[in-house]
Formats: structure tokens, C-alpha cells, sequence
């Protein structure tokens, strides 16, 4: 996305959970005609990137193996492939990722930071493409469990340093490589804000910064909103902070609120008027 000059430039990347249990819309896209539709409005909503994902992350999610992962990620990588927009695919799994990307996909977002599958980093290499590594305390099934730091941002920084520096050992360019600092996975509503307010720490290490705040339920505790899908207003919000203090790529549910609120957030660091 163009920003205005002097202000940082910005991607949407629009959710489209192909999944039964996601916290916020599980099943609603899981009929790949209904994830392919999804996925061109948010397109037609100005997401650059759509995030392909068939595995629940949430706290407490049970794990999903690879044969479902692919029944359900492909058909929608391969209906989205040459929509405009860059396909992602949501995964931890080497062979979930090959495929994806054989189907049209062009980026890899892994939550684990290729902690995972010991293969993922080779099939990412050899694609050449960009990939997301993101910070997470314990597992999805336990994260929530009891999220313990002593300096919150300094050891999610460390750990993204040290994941960047295995992938590009691994062979994976440094320019393809992007950071997140995983808001939401092992961490309390205090880590998350804490995390927001010095993003720009971990901005520093120098990669395009990942922000995933979409309805979490940090969002929930502060707004008092139990319902995800009322706590777009609170993700607007928390996105436009993480924008002003260095975040590059949004990954959000809610595309069409978060490309108004990021063009005049950047029209307005930029002094401009777009
Ligand atoms: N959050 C979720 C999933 N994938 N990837 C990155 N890079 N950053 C995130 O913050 C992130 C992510 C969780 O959100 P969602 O996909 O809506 O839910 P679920 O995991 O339940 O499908």
C-alpha cells in the first residue's frame, strides 16, 4: 500500500480461517466456495495478503493433522491464487506449506517460528518466498496457562533475533523474513499492552514487524465486549498504535476499518494529505 511521503508503508493481510473451531468465525468459511468468496471481498476490501489458515490457534486448540489441513487449505489457495492479492498460508507443517505453495500460495506464516517441523525452513528456502516468524510462550494448548517474562519485550525480542538468525542459516534470505510478536499466545492482558506501547523494540531488529491483534480477547477484557466480533472499534485502535510505533503488516478479520483507520494514520505521521 502507498503511504504518503514520510510515513511508513503498511499491508493489510485479511483473515480467512478455513477452520470449525477459530475463537472468532470458526466455522463460517469452512466450504471452500464460502473461504474463496471471503477472501475476494477482503481482497476487494484492499488486503494485499490473505492468510489461508486450517488449523485453530486458540487457547486451548486441539491439533489438527496434516491430511485435514490440506483438505481443507488447498482448494482455497488454489480459488484465491491470481486474485491480486499475495496468498499466505497460516501453518506449522512442511508438507501443508510444499503443497500450498504449489497451489498458488507466496508467503508462509508460521506461529512457531520454525520451531516446528524441522522441514519447513528447507521448503520456505527453496520457495524463496517471505515468511512470518512468530513468538509464542508453550503451545496453543497451554499458552494461557500461566505466561511468565521477566522483561516481557526484551526476551520476545531475543527469541525473534535468534529465529531470524536460524532462518537465515537455514538458507532463507533476511530480506524475506518478517517478525511478530505473537500478541494473544502466552501472554496476559499485561504482556500484550506492554508489548504494543515498546513495539517499536522490536521494530529495531530491523525486519517488517507482524501485528496480529484481530478481536483477541485482551481486547475483550479491556472493552468488556465478549462477543469478537464486537470488538472491531478496540482492534482499529490497538492497530494505529502498533502502525505508530512501526508495524508494517495488519492481520485483521475486519479489512475495510483497518485500511480507513491505517490511510489516515499514515496521511497524518506522513503530513500529507494522501
Ligand atoms: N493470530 C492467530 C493466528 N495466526 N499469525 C500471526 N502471524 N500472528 C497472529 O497474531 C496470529 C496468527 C489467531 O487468530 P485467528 O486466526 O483469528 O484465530 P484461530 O487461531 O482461532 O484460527
Amino acid at each position: 500500500m502507498v503511504s504518503p511521503a514520510g510515513a511508513p508503508g503498511w499491508t493489510v493481510m485479511g483473515v480467512v480461517n478455513v477452520t470449525p473451531d477459530s475463537f472468532s468465525d470458526g466455522g463460517r468459511w469452512i466450504e471452500p466456495s464460502a473461504a474463496v468468496a471471503h477472501g475476494l471481498e477482503l481482497a476487494e476490501q484492499g488486503a494485499a495478503i490473505l492468510d489461508i489458515g486450517g488449523e485453530s490457534t486458540r487457547p486451548g486448540a486441539a491439533p489438527v493433522g496434516e491430511a485435514e489441513e490440506r483438505r481443507r487449505v488447498l482448494p482455497v489457495v488454489a480459488g484465491l491464487a491470481g486474485c491480486g492479492a499475495l496468498i499466505s498460508v497460516d501453518t506449522t507443517k512442511a508438507g501443508v506449506a510444499r503443497a500450498a505453495l504449489e497451489a498458488g500460495a507466496g508467503y508462509v506464516n508460521d506461529v512457531s517460528a520454525l520451531r516446528g517441523d524441522p522441514d519447513l525452513a528447507g521448503v520456505v528456502a527453496q520457495a524463496g518466498c517471505p515468511c512470518c516468524l512468530m513468538h509464542m510462550q508453550g503451545t496453543p494448548r497451554t499458552m494461557q496457562e500461566h505466561p511468565r517474562y521477566d522483561d516481557v519485550v526484551d526476551e520476545v525480542a531475543a527469541f525473534l533475533e535468534e529465529r531470524a538468525a536460524f532462518a537465515i542459516a537455514q538458507g532463507i534470505a533476511a530480506a524475506r523474513i518478517q517478525v511478530d510478536p505473537g500478541i494473544g499466545f502466552g501472554k496476559t492482558l499485561a504482556h500484550n499492552l506492554e508489548l504494543l506501547r515498546r513495539l517499536n523494540e522490536i521494530a529495531a531488529l530491523g525486519f517488517p514487524v507482524v501485528i496480529g491483534v484481530s478481536r483477541k480477547a485482551f481486547l475483550g477484557h479491556l472493552t468488556g465486549r465478549e462477543d469478537p466480533g464486537e470488538r472491531v472499534a478496540a482492534t482499529v485502535a490497538a492497530n494505529v498504535l502498533a502502525y505508530e510505533r512501526g508495524a508494517a503488516v495488519f492481520r485483521v478479520h475486519d479489512v475495510a476499518p483497518t485500511v480507513d483507520a491505517l490511510r489516515v494514520a499514515s496521511a497524518t505521521l506522513g503530513g500529507d494529505d494522501a
